[in-house]
Order: structure tokens, then C-alpha cells, then sequence
């Protein structure tokens, strides 16, 4: 096992990290990557970033490592923040400083850019638009992968003209929907990331493959500081990407200094993504433990959105100075809360509750087919002074629980985003199927 590494990796046999893993041989390399099969991982493949086996010298060598390794934290966080969200990506898992695995992906040779600010390029191919023009929505860019042509840009019927046809996919008009779709929810997902750096994502290019496997198309490649601008404070003078690097008009050691420095910045900063900047909570509130089953559900749907969600049982008509004294325990503590009231019959806790406390309070009777229609109005009509929404199934009250603390927790408001694009694609999908079908 280990000898075949040392055929198929070369230099690379030295590597401590890679000796857990049986690399098989190099399926493809770049200008900054190798890739490997692995052997007892079929469907998978080592994605290996070439900066610090190129370096000569070992002064040149610290520099590069470095770097490689500020590249390794840059990609791999960015990567698990959308996977923890929901979105579909190669990255699998982080493998070494300089390597991770990820699945086996036959590349669509189109490099997809994203941009919310008009900056570089775009000012430069639409002549008159000024820099900082606001673009909302995105606007939305296709370039063809030819470095012999300097990536041409691409219309969609280019794009639907090459035909292009990876690991047995055919990309046509559905496949490239799926794509504009999916590079506006992730440049969405970074962009609220970063927000709460107070950075603005100006632009972002990415690439999609096609999973061997799956056939499904998913965000692959890597996303580093060459794939996006980065402005703290939205101030182009503080930019923190790769175009520092491109803007020097000398290349001193104190300027590279500087450009080290600023990518240290982004991989530190994009740790910090991963953490939610505000907390939440879902307190459900049932009348009586008949409806736990109901309240479970609900429970179930916030925890998929990574929300914690606690259960008491409390009548605001049987025991309404308990149901105070619970409020006020959720109110003590600052941490932003939202109550679901689960009452059948009549709905006496979803109204007291949003009488007494300036929380969100949402009603989710557990309607019975018998007198439903007539207990709903329960929760539907109130006295003036109520705020309180009604949502009838639990998934949709967790959810709507969700799209409320989402507004501060990006976190959350991620994986909202996320699955709404997944729902999109599916429907998608499953139309292209019967389509297939019925011809
Ligand atoms: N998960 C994956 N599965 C298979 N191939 C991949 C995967 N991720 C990246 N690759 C491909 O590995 C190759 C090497 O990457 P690298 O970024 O070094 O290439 P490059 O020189 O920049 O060329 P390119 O212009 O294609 O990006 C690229 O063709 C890239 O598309
Ligand atoms: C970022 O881009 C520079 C300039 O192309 C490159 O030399 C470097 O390896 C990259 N560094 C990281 C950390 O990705
Ligand atoms: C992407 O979608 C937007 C919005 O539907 C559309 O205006 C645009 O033409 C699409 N672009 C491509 C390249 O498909
Ligand atoms: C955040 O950015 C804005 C500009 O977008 C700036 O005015 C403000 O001072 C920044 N706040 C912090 C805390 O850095
Ligand atoms: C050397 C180095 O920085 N390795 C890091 C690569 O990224 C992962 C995930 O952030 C870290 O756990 C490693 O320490
Ligand atoms: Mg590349």
C-alpha cells in the first residue's frame, strides 16, 4: 500500500498525513491542484493543493506552506459552511493541511461569476456603468474554461450549443438553470456569511461538476482568495482578495508581506463564519401531553435547522400563573425566543401569550377533523392587541420560527436559503423526468 504511494505521488511519499489513505493514481493536475483516486474509496478523490511541493529553497518553502495551509482553512470552511447549510458540493472532508477529499467530479468547463458590486472587468466590458453600481438582482456571468482563448465570455445559447455532455449528463436548458439557481443561492449564503464580518462579497466566481456517482451536478473545485473580492466596511481601499496581489505596482517583500497578511485576515474571518453571531430558541408551549406528538414534529423541524427547541406543557385556562411564570423564565435570560402555542379546542395559551410578552408567538393548534374548522377560530380571531400568526402543520410553524431568527442568525437564515434552492432543483428535476418519460 505504501509502495504504491511512492510510485504515484513521487515526492509527495514523504507526507506524513497521506499514509492513512491508499492514493491510487493521479486522475488530473493543474496549475495548482493534483488529483487522486483513491483506491478503497470508489467515487472519491484526494484533492491535493500544489503550492508548497513546488517551492525550491526552504526560506521559499515556509512562505508557501503558509500559504498553502491559509488556502486549505479558506476552502475547507467555506465549503463546510455551504455543506452545513444544505447545498450540494464535491468537498466531503478535509484531509491534511494541504489536501481533502472530495467526490470524484467530471468538470463543466464553464467558470460561473456572480457580482452584487460592478467592479474589474465588467466595468471594463460594459464602458459608462461606474464602479459601486449595485446589482440587484445579481447579475450573472458565463465564461468558457479555455486559457488558449483567455476564457471568452459566454451567452446561454453558447453554453446550450456546446452540447456539453460529463459523466453522462447531457447540460442543457434544465442543467444550466440548475446552475444559475444554485450560483445565486451560494453567492447568497456567502454573502450573509460575510455580512456578519461586516465585509461586503462583492463578486464571486465558482464551478460546478458532475458528481461520477450521482450524476448530479454539485459546486466543486475549490473557492480560495482568487475567487471573490472581499471589501471590509464595503470599502474598496480595504480589500482583502487576491486583487491586493494583482493591484501591486511592485512586488517588495513588504508588499507580499501585506498580501499575506490580508489572506491571513480572510482565513481567520472565514472561521468565524461558522459561527452563529446570535442565538435562538423555540420554546413550545402544549396545553396537555396529548399533544406531544404534534409538539415532536415540531421539535424535529427546528433541530433540522439547527435551532434548539424546548417542550413544557402549561393551560393558560387551567394554570394561567404557570403560564406566566414560563414566559418570564424565557424572557430573563436575553436569549431571542419564539413561542408556539400547541392548544386544541379552544386556544386560550397562543393569545394569553402574546397579550403578556413582546416575543413572536406563533399558534399551531392540533386541529381534529370533528370540530377543526370551527377550533381554528380560536387562533384566527383576536381581541385588538394581538399579534400572533396561526400556522396549521408543524413543519411550517418550525419553519416559520426559523425564517424569524433567521433575521439575525445567519446560520439559520443559511440553511433556509439552501433548502429552498434544493426544493426548487427537485421540482426541476423531477419535471425533467417526466418529460423523459412520456417521449
Ligand atoms: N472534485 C474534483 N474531481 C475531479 N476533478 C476536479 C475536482 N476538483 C477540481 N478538479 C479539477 O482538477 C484540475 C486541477 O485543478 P487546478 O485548479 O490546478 O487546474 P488549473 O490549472 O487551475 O486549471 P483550470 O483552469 O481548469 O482551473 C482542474 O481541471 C479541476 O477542474
Ligand atoms: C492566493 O493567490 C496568490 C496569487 O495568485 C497565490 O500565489 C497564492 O498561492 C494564493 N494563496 C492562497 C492562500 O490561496
Ligand atoms: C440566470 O437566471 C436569470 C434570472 O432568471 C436570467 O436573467 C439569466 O439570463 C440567467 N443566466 C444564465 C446564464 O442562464
Ligand atoms: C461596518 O461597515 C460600515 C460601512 O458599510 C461602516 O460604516 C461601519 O463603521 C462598520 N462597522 C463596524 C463595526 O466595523
Ligand atoms: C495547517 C492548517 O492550517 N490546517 C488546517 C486546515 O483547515 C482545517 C479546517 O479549518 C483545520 O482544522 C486545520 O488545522
Ligand atoms: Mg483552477
Amino acid at each position: 500500500r505504501h509502495q504504491s504511494q511512492s510510485q504515484d505521488l513521487g515526492h509527495l511519499q514523504l507526507r506524513g498525513p497521506l499514509s492513512d489513505l491508499n492514493v491510487g493514481k493521479k486522475l488530473n493536475e493543474g496549475k495548482t491542484k493534483q488529483i487522486f483516486e483513491l483506491v478503497d474509496q470508489p467515487g472519491l478523490v484526494l484533492v491535493q493543493s500544489k503550492d508548497q511541493i513546488t517551492a525550491g529553497n526552504a526560506a521559499r518553502k515556509d512562505q508557501m506552506e503558509g500559504k498553502a495551509s491559509i488556502a486549505n482553512k479558506t476552502t475547507c470552511c467555506v465549503f463546510k459552511l455551504l455543506q452545513e447549510s444544505g447545498i450540494k458540493t464535491a468537498f466531503v472532508k478535509q484531509h491534511s493541511e494541504t489536501a481533502f477529499i472530495a467526490a470524484h467530479c467530471e468538470m463543466i468547463p464553464i467558470e460561473w461569476v456572480c457580482r452584487r458590486v460592478a467592479t474589474g472587468s465588467f466595468l471594463k466590458r460594459n464602458p459608462g456603468v461606474k464602479e459601486g453600481y449595485r446589482f440587484s438582482p445579481l447579475k450573472m456571468e458565463m465564461f468558457f474554461k479555455d486559457d488558449a482563448n483567455n476564457d471568452p465570455q459566454w451567452s446561454e445559447e453558447q453554453v446550450l450549443a456546446a452540447d456539453f455532455s460529463l459523466a453522462g449528463l447531457t447540460i442543457g436548458r434544465c442543467e444550466v438553470d440548475i446552475m444559475n439557481r444554485s450560483t445565486v443561492a451560494i453567492f447568497e449564503i456567502l454573502e450573509k456569511a460575510w455580512a456578519t464580518q461586516n465585509c461586503t462579497l462583492v463578486d464571486m466566481k465558482i464551478e460546478f461538476g458532475v458528481n461520477v456517482k450521482t450524476q448530479e451536478i454539485v459546486l466543486a473545485d475549490v473557492i480560495d482568495n482568487d475567487s471573490w473580492r472581499l471589501w471590509p466596511a464595503g470599502d474598496r481601499s480595504q480589500q482583502k482578495d487576491k486583487q491586493v496581489y494583482r493591484d501591486l505596482k511592485e512586488v517588495t517583500p513588504e508588499a507580499m508581506q501585506m498580501v499575506k497578511r490580508n489572506f491571513e485576515w480572510v482565513s481567520e474571518s472565514v472561521k468565524l463564519l461558522l459561527e452563529s453571531q446570535a442565538s435562538g430558541r423555540v420554546v413550545v408551549l402544549m396545553g396537555s401531553t396529548s399533544d406531544m406528538a404534534h409538539c415532536e414534529k415540531i421539535r424535529k423541524a427546528c433541530t433540522s435547522y439547527g435551532i434548539h427547541c424546548i417542550l413544557r406543557v402549561t393551560s393558560a385556562h387551567k394554570g394561567p400563573d404557570e403560564t406566566l411564570r414560563i414566559k418570564a423564565e424565557y424572557e430573563g435570560d436575553c436569549v431571542p425566543t419564539v413561542f408556539v402555542a400547541v392548544a386544541g379546542r379552544s386556544n386560550g395559551l397562543g393569545p394569553v401569550m402574546s397579550g403578556n410578552t413582546a416575543y413572536p408567538v406563533i399558534n399551531c393548534p392540533p386541529l381534529t377533523p370533528d370540530w377543526g374548522a370551527q377550533d381554528v377560530w380560536s387562533s384566527l380571531r383576536m381581541p385588538s392587541g394581538l399579534g400572533c400568526s396561526t400556522v396549521l402543520s408543524p413543519e411550517a410553524a418550525a419553519q416559520f420560527a426559523a425564517q424569524i431568527i433567521g433575521l439575525n442568525n445567519h446560520l439559520v437564515w443559511c440553511k433556509l436559503r439552501a433548502s429552498m434552492l434544493n426544493t426548487w432543483v427537485s421540482l426541476k428535476v423531477a419535471d425533467q423526468k417526466l418529460q423523459a418519460c412520456s417521449l
